[in-house]
């Protein structure tokens, strides 16, 4: 999506983040493809899933390592209604990524955003840019700041 990865990097400049996108020339849509390409763990890589409010169609965006995956119990506690993933076609219009390369930062709307724990146990992660092929590193920290996330129990 024309825009996508510089919108990443104004919103990462505007937190005070200064971060280097890296085009891999292979696709980075699957945690496991981002670790292959960035020669990180799977754990390293920050999934970003974008889940819809089944009452509201509000979205929430979860942050969690590669190897974690959502548990959907303690997503709804969070958002405080049922979530379903929601589709395609909404999470770029309101995004403006495409699935796959969905960034936790530099959304089209603000988004309410939780990250796991299990991110800060790393020096440094590995978040999509905005393209199926693009991702930068970043401390955890930082990004949590930067992508205004809660830290909350919500992964498995
Ligand atoms: N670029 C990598 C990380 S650097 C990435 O975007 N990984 S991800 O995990 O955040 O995004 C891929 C995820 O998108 C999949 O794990 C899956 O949960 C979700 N996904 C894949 N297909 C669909 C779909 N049709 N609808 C909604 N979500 C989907």
């Amino acid at each position: 999506m024309a825009g996508s990865i510089e919108r990443v990097i104004a919103a990462a400049a505007d937190s005070g983040l200064d971060i280097e996108v890296r085009r891999m020339g292979a696709s980075t849509r699957t945690a496991e493809q981002a670790a292959a390409q960035c020669g990180c763990s799977v754990a390293q890589i920050v999934k970003s899933l974008v889940f819809s409010g089944e009452d509201t169609g509000r979205l929430y965006l979860f942050l969690l390592p590669g190897t974690k995956r959502l548990d959907s119990g303690k997503a709804a506690l969070l958002a405080g209604e049922t979530l379903s993933r929601a589709e395609p076609r909404q999470v770029r219009d309101l995004t403006g990524f495409a699935i796959g390369g969905v960034s936790p930062l530099g959304h089209l709307i603000p988004i309410p955003t939780f990250a796991d724990q299990g991110l800060l146990d790393h020096d440094r992660v590995w978040a999509a840019a905005g393209a199926h092929d693009a991702v930068f590193a970043v401390e955890p920290g930082a990004l949590i700041s930067a992508a205004k996330a809660t830290v909350a129990d919500f992964a498995v």
